[in-house]
């Protein structure tokens, strides 16, 4: 009979709703609650992106059931079967719910992934601490993915959309070398630097993969969603870095957010909508790659990730 192995698949969860909004937030916030201004704020980016959907959950939803379907098909006839099981960070079902559900079907080991490919000690490492310590607590032997960054078919998965997009300004008229391509992430805590975290390093070696895969000399790496907090944060902001490229007569800028997976608030509206506003008042061009989300490609690196996990001894 085959070994059946769990695989948490954690994310970073949304609510479901405008109402759950405030939760999510408080949750985020470790427990303080938003200010009403504050809470205004985010409910009116949500209704500006999706006018009260949550793209993130629909997304999850179907990263986590299509990389089931790639497993099936690469254990076929194997000695061992995964089983999928979802836990978000700031929503239901949270980590430790996943992790409880595994335990309540019987499963005694695990491996667990999150949908981001670049590990850091307060994003990824914040996921594994969580289920870590609620496998222990329900006797679940776990093995954890930190990272897939440099993974061949992920950096497949983007260089086809960069050299896609590149095409198309190109097709629009543009000089294809004379388009610079912004590589963005996630903004973290500046403090991060002086724990060794490898989270910048790991950004830059995707984004030189991909930009040598692709052919692209014009790029650079910019930050972008900083937290609106005191303390200062990875820069600089991909709206300062529009305000400088404008003023060295860049018109063309193709933005790849390499440390996002899906399509969620931060690329649908911190990109689509904030960037693009700022890029259209500096008579630039902007444009973005299409997110991963099911791509079969990305559906393989981590399928193939976590397989390679459960062998290794
Ligand atoms: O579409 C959605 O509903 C959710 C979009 C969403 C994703 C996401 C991913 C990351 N975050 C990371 C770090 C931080 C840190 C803070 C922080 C705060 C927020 C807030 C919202 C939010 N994040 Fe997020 N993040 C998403 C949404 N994030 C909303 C609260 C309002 C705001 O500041 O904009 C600061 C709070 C703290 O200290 O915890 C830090 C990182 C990622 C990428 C990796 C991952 O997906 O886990 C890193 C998606």
């Amino acid at each position: 009979m085959a070994t059946k192995v769990g695989v948490l698949v954690m994310s970073y969860g949304t609510p479901e709703s405008l109402e759950q909004v405030e939760s999510y937030y408080t949750h985020i916030r470790r427990g303080h609650p938003p200010t009403p201004e504050q809470l205004k704020e985010l409910k009116d980016r949500y209704e500006a992106v999706v006018g009260g959907v949550f793209p993130l959950r629909a997304n999850t939803n179907h990263q986590v059931a299509t990389l089931q379907e790639t497993l099936d098909t690469h254990t076929k006839n194997h000695d061992v079967e995964f089983h999928c099981y979802q836990g978000l960070k700031h929503a239901h079902p949270f980590i430790e719910d996943g992790v409880a559900k595994m335990a309540e079907d019987g499963i005694k080991d695990a491996i667990g992934i999150v949908l981001a490919p670049h590990y850091s000690i307060m994003s990824v490492g914040g996921y594994i601490k969580r289920a870590e310590a609620k496998a222990e607590e329900v006797g679940i032997s776990m093995k954890f993915i930190q990272s897939y960054h440099l993974h061949p078919s992920l950096i497949e998965a983007l260089t086809t959309r960069v050299s896609r997009k590149l095409d198309q300004f190109v097709e629009a008229g543009a000089e294809r070398d004379k388009v610079r391509v912004l590589f963005s992430a996630h903004s973290l805590p500046e403090k991060i630097l002086q724990m060794g975290d490898p989270y910048q390093e790991q950004l830059l070696e995707t984004s030189r993969a991909v930009a040598e895969k692709a052919g692209v000399t014009s790029w650079q790496f910019t930050w972008q969603s900083a937290g609106r907090t005191a303390e200062p944060w990875l820069g600089p902001d991909i709206l300062d870095t529009l305000r400088t490229l404008s003023q060295e007569q860049v018109e063309d800028i193709l933005v790849a957010p390499v440390g996002f997976v899906s399509d969620h608030l931060e690329v649908l509206y911190d990109l689509d909508i904030e960037a693009k506003t700022i890029a259209k008042e500096l008579d630039m061009r902007l444009e973005r790659i299409d997110s991963l989300n099911s791509d079969p490609l990305y559906m393989e690196t981590m399928s193939d990730v976590i397989i390679k996990t459960w062998e290794k001894e």
